[in-house]
């Protein structure tokens, strides 16, 4: 039967996590009356001498920060985790459960210069950001009491972030995070039962099915989810299934530093503002064993809805019940693809 996505309300699958999101696609149109976020991509100086994350500057504990020329990433001095290796736990009639853990938490400065972001990096400099990433995942995973390095950026003041110099976290941890372990039983039950990676079957369906490709190149697809739940959610997903980023050639990485460079360029066209969004990378954890069903991706969670100024917000029936999309990921990905041919020139 031919299931009307664009029009019926439904509910969507997400097998990397075993959850569901509900699309209405007819309430899109619905007019809005709250609250506006303020746009605050304003020009910004090549260097701040108030910033704490340009080179040379002092940080908050005091140190001063290296006359760094490419990506550079230092030990967060506001730590969430702490290297500890005695394992403490608490627990009292198994309903209250508690475990000490410990890790290593970094920041990563993606530019000496505060003015730029990913987008408007050069090719080689979004490279530098990889290399380090890949550098990190592998040196903070070989540590002992590390079991999973999670790679993220947080950009725009209305994601939270502290500061607008181009910059990313890294928070390295003694024990596999929710969202990950989710992924990880998902994709294991998939390889026992079909012996391919789940992700390798579903960038087969998806480039045939076409509607929620953004672009691809030799290495790298970039699509909207089928089961995205953020209005303009995407992942960057390797063509070849590999478990962890420490995998790719070379020439992946540089097809990688593309695509994360275009995506982004194509997001700021979108509503011609610098683009805010959540993004990070899910893959292996660094526990000593291979992880075959791991096929590593880059998710982008935006929360921009219509306009550079009206947000997406996850409250009511989203926080109680289940999350909730209005534009399909079929439409988003329909206008990711106008922006796209408008920025693949320059
Ligand atoms: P966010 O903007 O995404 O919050 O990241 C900035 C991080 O930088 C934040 O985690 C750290 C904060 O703890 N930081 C330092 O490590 N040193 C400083 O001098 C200020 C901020």
């Amino acid at each position: 039967m031919n299931f009307p996505l664009a029009e019926q309300p439904h509910r969507r699958y997400n097998p990397l996590t075993d959850s569901w999101v509900l699309v209405s696609p007819h309430r899109n149109k619905r007019p809005w009356q709250g609250q506006e976020e303020k746009d605050d991509t304003a020009k910004r100086p090549i260097y701040d001498e108030t910033c704490y994350l340009c080179p040379g500057n002092k940080r908050s504990n005091g140190e001063f920060n290296p006359n760094y020329e490419s990506a550079y990433s230092f030990v967060n001095d506001f730590s969430a985790l702490k290297p500890s290796v005695e394992k403490i736990t608490f627990e009292k009639e198994g309903l209250l459960r508690a475990e000490s853990e410990g890790g290593i938490c970094k920041v990563v400065c993606f530019s000496p210069r505060h003015d730029l972001s990913i987008p408007d990096m050069e090719a080689s400099e979004v490279r530098a950001v990889v290399d380090l990433w890949v550098k990190e995942y592998q040196a903070l995973g070989s540590l002992d009491h590390i079991e999973y390095v999670q790679i993220f950026e947080n950009k725009g003041a209305v994601m939270g972030c502290s500061n607008p110099h181009p910059h990313g976290q890294i928070w390295a941890s003694s024990f596999v995070p929710d969202e990950p372990l989710k992924k990880q039983a998902n994709q294991l039950l998939y390889l026992k039962k079909h012996q391919k990676t789940l992700l390798f079957d579903y960038l087969l369906t998806e480039i045939q099915e076409k509607v929620r490709m953004v672009f691809e190149n030799d290495d790298f697809v970039v699509l909207v989810p089928f089961w995205a739940v953020w209005p303009f959610e995407t992942m960057i997903v390797p063509k070849r299934p590999m478990a962890n980023i420490a995998m790719m050639s070379h020439k992946e990485r540089d097809s990688f530093a593309h695509a994360y460079k275009q995506l982004t360029m194509a997001y700021d066209q979108l509503f011609e503002v610098s683009f805010p969004y959540s993004a990070g990378i899910h893959q292996a954890p660094t526990d000593g064993f291979l992880h075959e069903e791991w096929h590593w991706h880059m998710v982008f969670l935006p929360p921009l809805l219509r306009s550079a100024t009206v947000k997406k917000f996850m409250v009511g029936y989203e926080m109680l019940a289940n999350p909730q999309r209005d534009i399909t990921p079929e439409q988003a990905a329909e206008r990711l693809r106008v922006c796209v041919s408008k920025v693949s020139g320059l």
